[in-house]
């Protein structure tokens, strides 16, 4: 038993459209967090819809979705102790207006929506997600 974990995280498009990437990708490697996969990448919204395969029938997933598609994403494994709750911790809660200053969000985003990274909310999640982002990651 390890308490070693990976988490899929995405530097959203308003991250990389604000030069924002590199500063949210310096805090998770400063934190100790381990880069295993990384790519630059401008999904559609067929990999939208299965990403978010568990809202795509919200009210506010059409605007998501057109967000999520609307220039390059950056998606990327970290590893790392316990890494998929330190990660959620570091990114703050979804609606960047409430998330707490010093967390990605609380520090850069005051939106619901364009609230700049994603990051897997559960192990289960994290391997289905990996799976979907990085098919042939070992
Ligand atoms: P999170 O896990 O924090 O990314 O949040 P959720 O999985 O609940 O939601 C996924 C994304 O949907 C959020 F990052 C932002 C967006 N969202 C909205 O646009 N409106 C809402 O009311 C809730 C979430």
């Amino acid at each position: 038993m390890t308490d070693l974990q990976r988490t899929l995280v995405l530097l959203k498009p308003d991250a990389v459209r604000r030069r924002l990437a590199g500063a949210i990708l310096a805090r998770y490697e400063a934190r100790g967090l381990d880069i295993v996969a990384m790519e630059h990448r401008h999904v559609d919204g067929a990999m939208a819809d299965r990403h978010y395969a568990d809202h795509v029938e919200q009210p506010w997933y059409p605007p998501l979705r057109e967000y999520f598609v609307s220039g390059p994403l950056v998606a990327l494994v970290l590893e790392g102790p316990f890494a998929v709750d330190v990660v959620r911790g570091m990114n703050g809660v979804t609606n960047s207006v409430v998330a707490a200053p010093g967390t990605i969000r609380g520090d850069y985003s005051l939106s619901n929506r364009e609230n700049l990274v994603h990051a897997s909310d559960s192990p289960e999640s994290a391997a289905r997600e990996i799976a979907l982002w990085f098919p042939n990651l070992g």
